[in-house]
């Protein structure tokens, strides 16, 4: 009866639509009389959907036959935009499926489901656009790190790996910006308002979490290593809900899994008795706070109780369900690294392999020795990031307090540790220090949590060569010495091509299909095949319609900074095509040096002025600067002072610059509110040049980097994270480099500290306009503090030492982008020929060969 009645997919345009209606009427229980774009939007989610929910479950089924060896990331962030058009995209219908023969894979006729719906939905009268702009975007992350786990996710599905990602399901999301008077202001991001149609509550799994209590050793005081009983204090329960992910041209779909905080529903009778009913039911209603919202901070700690407990729950809930899973197969403890890879991004799920350790001595009484060579063989971490401001460490205070039995495993942990070390290195009594988990030189000791990963995990890698090399010979050295240079690795970053080309950008896509013969798109699995666009770097016909894709895409971009700066136009209709589109977008931090490009738009202003003011005319003032818009976004830490400033001087000197007639239309500037993922989607198409000018060796990769050169947009960067592998793909004379390099850093620093080294006149001209009050009329101290960090402060980001190779690049951009738009067009096109090896897909067949040890499960 089951197979009699089995669900089907919709295969046509109008199966779509009867979908679609029955969606609005049982689903919203609406009518085709009050279906508005929302509800639209709605009611196409749900159907598609359905498609990918029966693939989802016929992908599990699969995986659970063959048991194959199972991949798990846990991100503490999935910054994941929105998921409709991406489904369209990846999403398969039955009459995608071309029969090949005996070859376990099978293609798909093209892309045509999006095409499909689309026509559907106009037939309906809905504009497909409009729907797909009604979406939340799901922005459960910060930035670089909780982006690339939802590339990562794409290219897992997409690549057949048994892999499940798990996060956490905040209620509000990174906050909203908006500007008012040139200031940062958060505003809540409530992303669950309307229902969320890409979740699946799995209400029936419910699994338990406790918090603080004691360790009950018993009576005659047992070995900290031998099985012990945690009485918890406080318990809530963790909650499931599963968003499916669907890999492009497979019919796979992976699992997301997002916990959820809720209350027991053991009620505290002493209180009730006692008649406190009110008090009872506050204490349960605590449990939601722990996933109510996500921590805003970008690499840099705030050490917040509930941050702890956030982490705490998260692991505990995914180790339980990665556990039960492992046990229904029956296999002996031994096997559990051959079944599971657990990789963590960054050290925020560290406590994952304490909670393993836990299961395996005190629930499941394995030997402690037995137990950590099985934790050992399981995890995998990588790390994001040298600077010291971004390294966890949790005061013993606070996490034995919340963790009393976690703690006692970490310091046997560490004891074991140490003694291998003392037996290798006998009597290094300094080396035995800087290695210990436990920090002991701060007023409070603290707990380490990436040497804990470390030691925890049986690989490392870093997100870009540079970094992962800097990491062995700085923060990680004496690990290298210990464990030997095997155990660190590198995988560089990558994104993926779907959502950052395909999606992003269609008219791009569309062309380079047309060019290199690929009409079903197989270039998005296999980038290499861009090397074909190469032969038409230099021909006109080509350069012609590459550069028309621009055009249209900067006016796309035009648009939308229009309605959102009232209706106004930044930059006039008829100019758009010959201003150059200048871009910084990414989260705000004195490292990436925003405040350098807002310096060097300042001295470009100043100089611009100064011609004038010796008589040139606007034409001989614009053949040195021709136009020009520098387009910033991102958002700032809500309690990074610096990083806030740096937004307000950049809408400080917009306001100055926009509105001096003397220099007609020649330079604008323009902060975009709120840059999240789906504005990225319209901005990263619309670049001739994007910034990426990190002081060297503090920006492990950047990704952002990738997605613009992908668009064919040039950088210009510092000789830092994967900007060196951008280089070194697609050609030095593709790119933009300038400044000095990571390894003079130190001594620059030093420099900076005990000399004063004075800064070039450039650079000392902006800052005394800036001093003066040019852009703070009302304030002249205003922007002392982002002064005073170079002048007085030590300079710690070497803005001086970089500055004037920074503007002279930018001239050698003008010039080439204006006087040799074919030199021009050229670089853009080898760019996007050889930029394959950053595609996301790339990264995870590195993980799961080098470091998962995982194979795909072909589909069917
Ligand atoms: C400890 C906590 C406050 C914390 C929270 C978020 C620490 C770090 C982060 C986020 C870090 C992050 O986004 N790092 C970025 O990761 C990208 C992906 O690997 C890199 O491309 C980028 O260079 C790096 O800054």
């Amino acid at each position: 009866i089951w197979n009699k009645h089995r669900v089907q997919k919709f295969n046509t345009g109008d199966e779509f639509q009867e979908r679609f209606i029955s969606h609005v009427e049982w689903t919203l229980a609406r009518s085709l009389y009050n279906c508005d774009d929302l509800a639209a939007y709605q009611a196409t989610s749900q159907s598609v959907r359905d498609n990918l929910v029966i693939d989802w479950n016929k992908t599990q089924q699969r995986q659970t036959a063959r048991d194959p060896k199972r991949v798990y990331y846990l991100s503490l962030e999935f910054l994941m935009g929105r998921a409709l058009d991406n489904a369209l995209i990846n999403m398969r219908t039955d009459t995608d499926v071309t029969d090949v023969g005996d070859t376990d894979e099978t293609l798909t006729k093209g892309n045509t489901s999006r095409e499909m719906i689309k026509n559907a939905m106009s037939e309906l009268g809905f504009k497909l656009e409009d729907i797909l702009d009604e979406e939340p975007d799901a922005a459960l992350g910060n930035g670089g790190l909780g982006r690339l786990a939802a590339c990562f996710v794409d290219s897992m599905a997409t690549g057949n790996y048994p892999a499940w990602g798990y996060g956490l399901r905040y209620q509000y999301g990174i906050f909203a910006q908006k500007i008012i008077n040139g200031y940062q202001v958060e505003t809540p991001d409530y992303w669950l308002n309307f229902s969320n149609p890409w979740e699946i509550e799995r209400a029936e799994i419910q699994v338990p979490i406790n918090f603080y209590g004691y360790v009950d050793r018993g009576q005659n005081e047992k070995s900290t290593l031998e099985p012990s009983d945690w009485i918890g204090g406080e318990r809530v329960l963790a909650v499931p809900y599963d968003m499916p992910i669907p890999g492009f041209k497979t019919s796979t779909v992976n699992n997301l899994r997002l916990w959820s905080a809720k209350p027991t529903t053991e009620f505290d009778f002493k209180k009730f008795n006692n008649g406190d009913y009110k008090n009872s039911v506050e204490e349960q209603q605590r449990a939601e706070s722990i996933t109510a919202v996500l921590y805003p901070n970008d690499n840099f700690l705030q050490g917040k109780e509930l941050r702890l407990k956030q982490q705490y729950f998260w692991c505990a809930a995914s180790l339980h369900d990665i556990v039960r899973r492992f046990k229904k197969g029956k296999r002996p403890w031994s096997e559990f690294p051959d079944a599971i890879a657990i990789q963590i991004n960054d050290t925020h799920p560290t406590l994952a392999i304490v909670e393993l350790q836990r299961i395996l001595v005190d629930l499941e009484k394995l030997d402690w020795h037995e137990a950590w060579s099985i934790v050992t063989s399981t995890f995998a971490f990588t790390n994001h990031t040298v600077m010291q401001e971004a390294l966890e460490k949790w005061p013993i205070s606070l996490l034995g307090h919340l963790l009393p039995r976690h703690l006692e495993i970490i310091y046997d942990i560490n004891w074991f540790f140490l003694q291998d070390v003392e037996k290798k290195f006998p009597r290094d009594m300094g080396l035995l220090s800087r290695v210990s988990i436990i920090e002991e030189s701060s007023q409070e000791r603290q707990v380490r949590m990436a040497y804990l990963a470390i030691i925890g995990s049986h690989k490392v890698n870093g997100v870009a060569e540079l970094h992962s090399d800097l990491i062995k010979t700085t923060i990680f050295k004496d690990f290298v010495k210990i464990y030997g240079a095997n155990k660190f690795t590198n995988v560089t970053n990558g994104i993926t091509p779907r959502r950052w080309l395909k999606q992003a950008n269609p008219k791009l896509a569309q062309l380079i299909s047309e060019t290199i013969n690929d009409p079903e798109d197989n270039y998005l699995l296999d980038m290499s095949k861009l090397t074909q666009l190469s032969k038409y770097a230099e021909d006109e016909k080509f350069q012609k319609k590459w550069n028309d894709v621009k055009q249209f895409n900067k006016q796309r971009l035009a648009d939308l900074i229009k309605k959102l700066n009232n209706g106004v136009d930044i930059i006039e209709r008829d100019h758009i095509r010959n201003t150059l589109f200048d871009i910084q977008v990414k989260r705000i931090h004195e490292y990436k040096r925003q405040q350098m490009n807002i310096f060097g738009v300042i001295h470009r202003y100043l100089t611009m002025k100064e011609l004038l003011q010796s008589g040139a005319s606007i034409e001989e003032v614009s053949k040195k600067y021709p136009r020009k818009v520098s387009i910033f976004g991102g958002k700032s830490a809500p309690g990074y002072y610096m990083a806030k400033l740096i937004i307000k001087l950049i809408n400080s000197v917009a306001e100055v610059v926009n509105n001096d007639k003397e220099i007609q239309d020649l330079l604008k500037v323009y902060f975009i509110p709120d840059y999240n993922v789906s504005k990225a989607e319209i901005i990263t198409p619309a670049s001739d040049l994007s910034e990426h000018i990190s002081t060297a060796g503090t920006e492990a990769s950047g990704t952002s980097n990738m997605k613009f050169v992908m668009n064919g947009g040039l950088i210009i960067g510092t000789v830092d994270g994967a900007n060196v592998e951008i280089t070194r793909e697609i050609g030095e004379d593709n790119i933009f480099l300038f400044g000095n390099l990571a390894e003079n850093v130190d001594e620059l620093r030093y420099k900076h500290q005990f000399h004063n080294k004075g800064l070039p006149a450039s650079l000392a001209k902006v800052l005394d306009a800036v001093q003066n009050g040019a852009f703070s009329p009302q304030n002249h101290s205003e922007f002392m503090p982002l002064i005073d960090s170079i002048k007085s402060h030590g300079d710690y980001y070497l803005v001086s030492d970089d500055f004037e190779a920074y503007i002279s690049t930018q001239e050698l951009v003008d010039q080439v982008y204006h006087k040799d738009k074919k030199e021009w067009l050229k670089k853009s096109i080898l760019s996007v020929a050889n930029i394959g090896f950053f595609s996301s897909d790339r990264c995870i067949e590195e993980y799961a060969d080098t470091i998962w040890n995982a194979e795909p499960v072909k589909s069917e």
